[in-house]
């Protein structure tokens, strides 16, 4: 005869706070005399990692398990608003039973923070400008399309939030058509950089102002003083003051890394230039 055979497997818990009378109605539903106090933490959760297993993530009634997948399973345990420490038992028949001990501490609260909202540049589209693309947008990241680039809306530090018009490999080259000559102080582009998704910035930015849309003038070339290796996904500006140029045909080269870089995680593949507006002021 082995432990294992009077051990108890589904295990079931109460926590200190519950009240007395449903503790009894527990001990005389389950035939059971004696309930464990699981305080200070609760369990919200069981896996181990096996993608083909149909076993429940969730067990309602108390009684949690999980099978071991390649040796291992996983708990998830939430803590409650009170610190102290988390007492943690897996048992299993044949094994040695596991503990765990986590102390919880408490925490400020932390602020709340308003989900981000895409800010909006001025609606050049809306004013009857045209975009003239020299460069093939990438069609998984095609944005809003045409007029993605003078929409008003700019995109955030989310690559995939359909707001980003992405370049693969080439570098990024358009003419603005504002429809009529306007005086403007000053043109300015935004970049996505976010290395784990093969998104660099560019490493310039050339514009070039014409009244007629033959004859260009190149009024200013930003360089990027930002580290190509630069983690986490954030945006760029690049900004030209113009001090009250006259314009009609706003041309903007964006020159893409190329390639990503040695060092990075897949470096010698393309690099991927994101633009979200081209903002006349
Ligand atoms: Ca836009």
């Amino acid at each position: 005869m082995l432990v294992q055979h009077w051990m108890t497997r589904d295990v079931v818990t109460v926590e200190a706070d519950t009240p007395f009378l449903e503790a009894r109605l527990i001990l005389k539903d389950k035939k059971i005399r004696h309930l464990p106090v699981v305080d200070r933490g609760k369990l919200i959760g069981v896996g181990n990692g096996d993608p083909s297993s149909h076993e429940s993530d969730k067990y309602l009634t108390g009684t949690w398990q999980r099978s071991l997948f390649n040796g291992k399973c996983q708990v998830i345990v939430q803590s409650t608003r009170e610190a102290g420490t988390i007492q943690f038992r897996a048992t299993s028949p044949g094994l040695k039973d596991g503990i765990a001990s986590i102390h919880a501490e408490a925490a400020e609260p932390r602020p709340y923070l308003k989900p981000f909202t895409p800010e909006t540049a001025n609606n050049l589209a809306r004013r009857g400008a045209k975009v003239q693309y020299k460069s093939a947008w990438d069609p998984r990241f095609a944005a809003a399309g045409a007029d993605a680039l003078i929409d008003g809306n700019l995109g955030g530090a989310d690559y995939q939030d359909g707001l980003w018009q992405g370049f693969e490999k080439n570098d990024f080259e358009a003419v603005v058509d504002l429809g009529r000559v306007l005086t403007a102080s000053q043109l300015r582009t935004d970049y996505l950089q976010d290395i784990e998704a093969r998104i660099f910035l560019p490493t310039s930015v050339e514009y070039a102002v014409s009244t007629d849309g033959k004859e260009f003038k190149v009024v200013a070339t930003v360089a990027n003083d930002m580290p190509a290796d630069k983690a986490g996904a954030f945006v760029k500006q690049f900004a030209a003051k113009l001090n009250g140029t006259q314009v009609r045909y706003i041309r903007v080269i964006a020159k893409n890394l190329g390639l990503c870089p040695p060092g990075h995680r897949q470096a010698g593949q393309p690099a991927r230039l994101f633009i979200d507006e081209i903002v006349v002021q």
